[in-house]
């Protein structure tokens, strides 16, 4: 078994509307994810996340199940409309108690909560009356929600991130639309995403103005990306694969590390891409204290100058192709999982190093990273080979970056159990706990029980 540092971080993570329900309990409104579920043939079968996992009700069993797993660490994210059901304005004291116990329960075990602010679900009428994500006010209403949860929760929560993968915001939400709020657009995602950076920013600044010295917390952002491998080794193609990196990664990073968007895009987009004043600069400018990273897969880069958009991928994993030129491609050999993602671990240690080059070694951590398969229970048992197959592979090429000199401090497995697996429903099963949906009974898995060895092996 593979050894990790004595004080790396074991965790596990969810996010709140894939398996809280109760949608429209406990004075909850609905969020753009609510509306979106509930609008015809938005999402396989018309799934919807009003029970989920029933998370809400049935939390104290599932902070038992990861105390029996030894995890150290668990990733959640908070509803902003059970905090706010409006999105600005009142607070729902029922929301703040929901998540004080959940915290309560988790410090009980002495599991370490780290909390994320925005898993996409925004407020509904943050979108319907504010133009939501487009509107440059949101930093102040997001700023407004954050310092809510600062006050309430940061006495016990000393991990925060802002923001969960705002490229998928950005590329699925406004450009290809299969995700909430379902607009297709060439210019909104460059919008959507200075304004998600903004507050973002405005967050972090309230934090550390207002809570950093008394609760001694640390605050960054989690950020998505697949590593992209040139097709071949001709410099037009090592060249697609680097853009494709900095428009992916390097358009959310860059602006925390380096304070303005890619070189690359700035080119290539022009007045299309919005300007940080140079207030905002200043407020982006060494915003997160870690690099929170969640990764999943890889494809093949090639240069392609003109052509029909090459996109292969169920979530139109490039984004936005008249923009970028990159052809993207999987090797028909690499196995996949039921996502169709291609499994690549060796990609996984590419960007980690590529990470750690760019931006000067940052403390890193692995927010998510995982693995879907129709699992089926045989006897009471689920035998996910390939999904344990596909952590030990992650797994072992985190420990390659590690030994390469990364600054790689944890790794979260998505996901704690089966859940809500946004437009393709509940038949995508990303979980180490089985969820049977009719019984709401989880069941622990092949990979839930080897983990549990990682994790006690690497004990301290
Ligand atoms: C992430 N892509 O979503 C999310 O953070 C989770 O909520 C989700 O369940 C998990 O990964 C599995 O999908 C992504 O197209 C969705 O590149 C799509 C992409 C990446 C991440």
């Amino acid at each position: 078994m593979i050894h990790f540092p004595k004080d790396f971080i074991w965790g596990s993570a969810t996010s709140s509307y894939q398996i809280e329900g109760a949608a429209s309990e406990g004075g909850r409104a609905w969020s753009i994810w609510d509306a979106f579920a509930h609008t015809p043939d938005r999402t396989a079968n018309n799934e919807h996340g009003d029970m989920a996992c029933d998370h809400y009700h049935r939390y104290k069993e599932d902070v038992k199940l990861m105390a029996d797993l030894g995890l150290k660490a668990y990733r959640f994210s908070i509803s902003w409309s059970r905090i706010q059901p409006d999105g600005q304005g009142a607070v729902n004291e029922e929301g703040i108690q929901f998540y004080s116990d959940l915290i309560d329960e988790l410090l009980k075990y002495n599991i370490t909560p780290w909390v994320t602010l925005y898993h996409w679900d925004l407020p509904l009428a943050l979108h319907t009356e504010k133009d939501g994500w487009l509107n440059p006010e949101i930093a102040d209403y997001f700023g407004t929600y954050a310092d809510i949860c600062f006050s309430r929760f940061g006495d016990r929560v000393k991990n925060w991130i802002t923001l969960n993968e705002p490229w998928v915001v950005s590329i699925l939400g406004y450009a290809d639309g299969v995700f909430a709020p379902g607009r297709k657009s060439k210019d909104e995602p460059y919008l959507v995403a200075h304004q998600l950076l903004r507050s973002h920013g405005k967050a972090v600044k309230i934090y550390r103005e207002k809570y950093e010295k008394t609760q001694q917390g640390t605050i960054g952002i989690t950020n998505n990306c697949d590593w992209r491998e040139p097709l071949t080794d001709t410099p037009e193609d090592v060249a697609a694969a680097q853009k494709a990196l900095e428009f992916f990664l390097g358009w959310f990073a860059d602006p925390i590390y380096f304070g303005d968007y890619p070189k690359s895009m700035r080119d290539k987009l022009g007045d299309r891409l919005p300007k940080f004043s140079e207030e905002d600069k200043e407020m982006l400018l060494g915003s997160s204290d870690f690099f929170g990273l969640n990764h999943y897969t890889t494809l093949y880069a090639a240069d392609a100058p003109s052509g029909p958009a090459a996109e292969n991928n169920v979530y139109g994993n490039g984004g936005i192709f008249e923009d970028q030129r990159v052809a993207l491609s999987a090797d028909p050999e690499w196995k996949t999982t039921a996502m169709q993602w291609p499994v690549a671990p060796w990609g996984c240690q590419k960007l980690l190093e590529w990470i750690k080059d760019r931006y000067q070694n940052p403390p890193l951590y692995i927010t998510e990273n995982g693995c879907a398969y129709n699992d089926e229970i045989v006897n009471g048992e689920i035998k996910d080979t390939e999904r344990l197959d596909f952590l030990n592979g992650y797994l072992s090429a985190c420990h390659k970056a590690i030994g390469n000199g990364v600054n790689l401090k944890g790794y979260f497995v998505w996901s704690f159990m089966d859940n809500f697996e946004w437009a393709l429903g509940y038949s995508k099963r990303f979980g180490i706990h089985y969820m049977d949906y009719e019984t709401l009974e989880r069941t622990p898995k092949n990979s839930a029980l080897w983990f549990k060895e990682v994790i006690k092996e690497n004990g301290f």
